[in-house]
This record gives structure tokens, C-alpha cells and sequence, in this order.
């Protein structure tokens, strides 16, 4: 299968209430598109992924740390490099490309464009239901919070609370609260390395601990995740662990979960291989949003039902974007490729022409 035609756009999506990215908040978000079209034995298809490193500015003008160490710029320099290498080639090419990127969110973009072209994604029912997300909202009401929690389907089992964020009281209340209302209801509770070792046992201390799952990221200090675990029994998730480009799954006790971000870990390959050593160890693999547009979400909703079957994804947070791309989840606009910033295009001569190929980029 041929690539015949690459075409690379900028998206920039308002978000309509804050979204947490650790303890930070954004109010929009900014990707790539990257639609390739190919041609074999008279079959054309015309395919999109996003693309969209976790990293820029939040809404105090903080560079975002912690996240997708590439610069959305770095990325796009990189694909424009990329896309007249790519184009008149054979798909495995992008297989090649991305095992060779520095950059995760490119690394997964390039191989997720490559298994979408291999129809691995059309063929699979995508993952209907989500891990709800619970958040102190620094811009919505504590009442439109409450109506969240009250509105949960009672189809829902498990939801996601931000913690380590406000004040443990505060938090508490907030627990307390939706058990309260929901006493069916598991919690997987997220501290984003909100807390010291002192703070995270206190703070454990006053959990009614047979209604929590697991915690992601107890400890300010990784390394004294194990000793929370010994202090009070309650397990932990790894989710910032896995952004070191140096990490290596290691058991260790307490471990019960990671948080696998494909946007910020990189191809398919390498997601599959730690999610096959991960699960021979016990531990589940939830696979998660990075703040994906509605065709990032899309396609992981069909990635989980792949790589992680058993388990329900964690990726509630397209309710805060005010419009769709590409792939509508039901709001009112939906943006389509002729909306947006086209940033490069290269197309490939076709046999009848001439060997010569010719290539047009726009500059920005
Ligand atoms: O803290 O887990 C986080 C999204 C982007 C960056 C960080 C985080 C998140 C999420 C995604 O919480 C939603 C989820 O994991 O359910
Ligand atoms: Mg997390």
C-alpha cells in the first residue's frame, strides 16, 4: 500500500470549563492533524490521526510540566521533515519513522496512522463507556459538580477523583460527598505527586479505604510509594512514572495499576509490550486520555477495546471541548479539515505521470 497523498493541519479547540492537566488547568488545546491518503490494487482510503504533545502554556501562562516533553513546534518541524520522505512510500515506512521519533505523541501518532491504514481500528467495536472524571472545577460551581455526581448512570461502577489538590478537607468533603450520593460507587483517586509520604498516609488515614480502588501518583517522591503502601494497605497507580523516557516497569508491592497515556508513551508496539509485561506481573493497564480532540478520543475508545479489553478507559474529558474534530460526539460544531490551518502538503506523482515527484509546502 502506497502513500500517495500526505497533508498536515493545526488545531486550535477553545475549551468551554477548565481541564486539569496535573494541577494545572487549560482552556484550550492545540494539535496536529495528519490525514494520509494511500492506493493499492485500485482501493483508495483517506485516513486522519491527531496528534497533540501535552505540553504549551495553562491558563496562568505556565510552561505545562510533567507531561509530553516535545513542543507541539518541535513535532511539527519534525513531520515537515517527515512527510516528503514518507510520501510515494510503502505504510511500513511510518512503522520505520516512528520507531526512529524522539518524540512519543509522534512515535504513537505515526503507528496509530499505520494500523488505521491496515483497517486494525475499523474492525473493532469501540469502547462504549468511560471512567467518569471528578474534578474541583476552578471555574464551575460546587453545585454543577454535585449535578455531575447525582446524573452518573447507575450503569456506572468506578469514577475518577482529582485529590492532593485543594485542601485535604476539602477533598474529604468531596469523597465523603459522593459516596454519599453514590454509595455504590468505587473511586480510583488521583494525587497527580500532590502529597508528601507524611501527607499521603494522613491523608489515607481518613479514607473509607473499601471504597477506593487504587490511588494514581500518591507521593511528590515516587520512590516513597511503596512505603505509603506499607504504612496503610491502600494500593497505588503509576501515571507520571511513565513519561521518563527511562522507565522500565518494575513490580513492586502495592502496584496494582498503570495509567497508560498513549499520546505521552509512544507507539503501539511499545505500548503493547509494557501493557503484555504489566498484566504478566497482575497488574491492570488503564488506558487513558492525554486531552485528546474527539478523533484522538475516538480512536482510543477503539485502542482499548485492542490493548486493554478487560478493563473500561479512562478518557471522560471531551465534554469540556466546545467543538468536535473530524469525528462528531454530538455537539453542535464539528470541524472539518477545510477549517482548519493546512501547515503542509505533499502529494505523489501517480505511474501514468512522470517518475518525477513533485512536492508543495506551505509555509506558515
Ligand atoms: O492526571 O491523570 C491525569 C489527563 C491529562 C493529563 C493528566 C491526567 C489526565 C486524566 C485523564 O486524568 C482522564 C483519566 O485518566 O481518566
Ligand atoms: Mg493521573
Amino acid at each position: 500500500m502506497i502513500l500517495t497523498s500526505l497533508s498536515l493541519y493545526q488545531y486550535r479547540l477553545p475549551l468551554e470549563t477548565l481541564l486539569p492537566v496535573g494541577k494545572q488547568r487549560i482552556d484550550h488545546r492545540v494539535g496536529l492533524v495528519l490525514q494520509a491518503c494511500t492506493s493499492a490494487d485500485d482501493q483508495y482510503q483517506q485516513v486522519e490521526v491527531d496528534i497533540a504533545p501535552l505540553s504549551g502554556i495553562d491558563i496562568d501562562q505556565h510552561d505545562i510540566i510533567g507531561f509530553s516533553r516535545e513542543s507541539l513546534t518541535q513535532v511539527q518541524t519534525a513531520l515537515t521533515e517527515l512527510l516528503p520522505q514518507l510520501c510515494g512510500q510503502n505504510i511500513d515506512k511510518l512503522i520505520e519513522f516512528s520507531e526512529q521519533s524522539p518524540y512519543p505523541s509522534l512515535a504513537f501518532g505515526l503507528s496509530l496512522l499505520h494500523a488505521k491504514l491496515m483497517g486494525k481500528l475499523g474492525t473493532v467495536r469501540p469502547q462504549s463507556t468511560t471512567i467518569p472524571l471528578i474534578y474541583h472545577p476552578t471555574d464551575a460551581s460546587n453545585a454543577l459538580l454535585a449535578n455531575k455526581i447525582a446524573n452518573l448512570s447507575m450503569d456506572v461502577h468506578s469514577v475518577k477523583v482529582k485529590v492532593g489538590q485543594t485542601s485535604i478537607e476539602d477533598e474529604l468533603s468531596l469523597i465523603y460527598g459522593i459516596l454519599g450520593t453514590r454509595p455504590d460507587l468505587k473511586l480510583r483517586l488521583d494525587a497527580n505527586r500532590g502529597l508528601t509520604l507524611e501527607q499521603a498516609i494522613a491523608f489515607a488515614a481518613c479514607l473509607p479505604l473499601d471504597a477506593i480502588e487504587y490511588i494514581e501518583e500518591p507521593c511528590q517522591n515516587p520512590q516513597d510509594n511503596m512505603a505509603f503502601y506499607q504504612a496503610i494497605g491502600l494500593p497505588y497507580a503509576l501515571d507520571e512514572s511513565l513519561n521518563d523516557p527511562e522507565y522500565q516497569f518494575e513490580m513492586h508491592e502495592g502496584l496494582t495499576a498503570l495509567i497508560i497515556k498513549p499520546m505521552l508513551l509512544g507507539s503501539l508496539e511499545k505500548l503493547s509490550n509494557l501493557i503484555d509485561t504489566a498484566h504478566s506481573h497482575g497488574v491492570r493497564c488503564i488506558l487513558s486520555s492525554s486531552l485528546e480532540s474527539s478523533l484522538g478520543i475516538h480512536d482510543l475508545a477503539h485502542l482499548a477495546t485492542i490493548l486493554t479489553p478487560d478493563e473500561i478507559p479512562g478518557l471522560d474529558t471531551l465534554n469540556a471541548f466546545s467543538q468536535d474534530l473530524l469525528i462528531s460526539s454530538g455537539k453542535t460544531q464539528c470541524l472539518t479539515l477545510q477549517q482548519l490551518e493546512l501547515i503542509a502538503q505533499h502529494v505523489a506523482q501517480t505511474e501514468t505521470e512522470s517518475d518525477s515527484e513533485f512536492a508543495e509546502t506551505k509555509d506558515e
